[in-house]
């Protein structure tokens, strides 16, 4: 191989690499999309049981504690909504940290059912926002949030797995107040989905 040949064999490695960098940034991409993508499927799933659990709640039930120092359903909703804007809409999405928590455990009485299900689906939505189309760095870099030097990653995979916890909690409070009366999300119907 002559000169010219050495020279074509160093632009075509160097093509190699440029492509292969390519398709790595382009797999980062789509990886990253995915991670943000089921984020905010596992939100709007939650956000479904919530509702399924609210819809079957009178608004005297909604704001039912076992004893003064127990959350309601609304104070878990209102709690739900702020650890979302602090660690998603402000942790990740940049946006100003203007949470209040005390205030989501001490409040008593003074939302309907509605205005409750109106604030975590803004939540939500502000939350889904913020996930979408982050970039692979952002969910390796670390920021501080609530007193945590965290990943964009373990941010989200914090923030979904509390919203999944005190979804299941106000089912579970759901379930105790309404008994056989609670009305269940999910009946398997085949044998593969788990049917007797
Ligand atoms: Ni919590």
């Amino acid at each position: 191989m002559g000169q010219a040949g050495g020279a074509q064999a160093t632009v075509t490695t160097a093509l190699t690499s440029i492509e292969r960098e390519l398709g790595m940034s382009a797999t980062l991409e789509r990886l990253s999309n995915a991670v943000g993508n089921e984020a905010c499927d596992e939100l709007d799933d939650a956000l479904r049981v919530i509702q399924h659990c609210v819809n079957q709640l009178t608004e005297d039930q909604v704001w039912w504690r076992s004893s003064e120092s127990m959350n309601s359903v609304a104070n878990l909703m209102l709690h739900l909504c702020g650890n979302l804007r602090q660690w998603i809409v402000s942790g990740v999405g940049g946006a100003a940290d203007i949470r209040e928590r005390q205030r989501e455990f001490d409040q008593r009485s003074s939302a309907r059912k509605t205005d409750l299900i109106q604030q975590i689906e803004s939540a939500v939505a502000d939350a889904k926002m913020a996930l979408s189309g982050t970039p692979a760095e952002e969910l390796l870099r670390v920021r501080r949030i609530q007193g945590n030097d965290v990943t964009g990653m373990q941010a989200i995979f914090h923030a979904a797995s509390h919203f999944r916890g005190h979804t299941q909690e106000i089912v579970h409070m759901t379930r105790c107040q309404l008994g056989d009366f609670y009305a269940f999300d999910f009946i398997p119907t085949t044998a593969e989905q788990g049917a007797p």
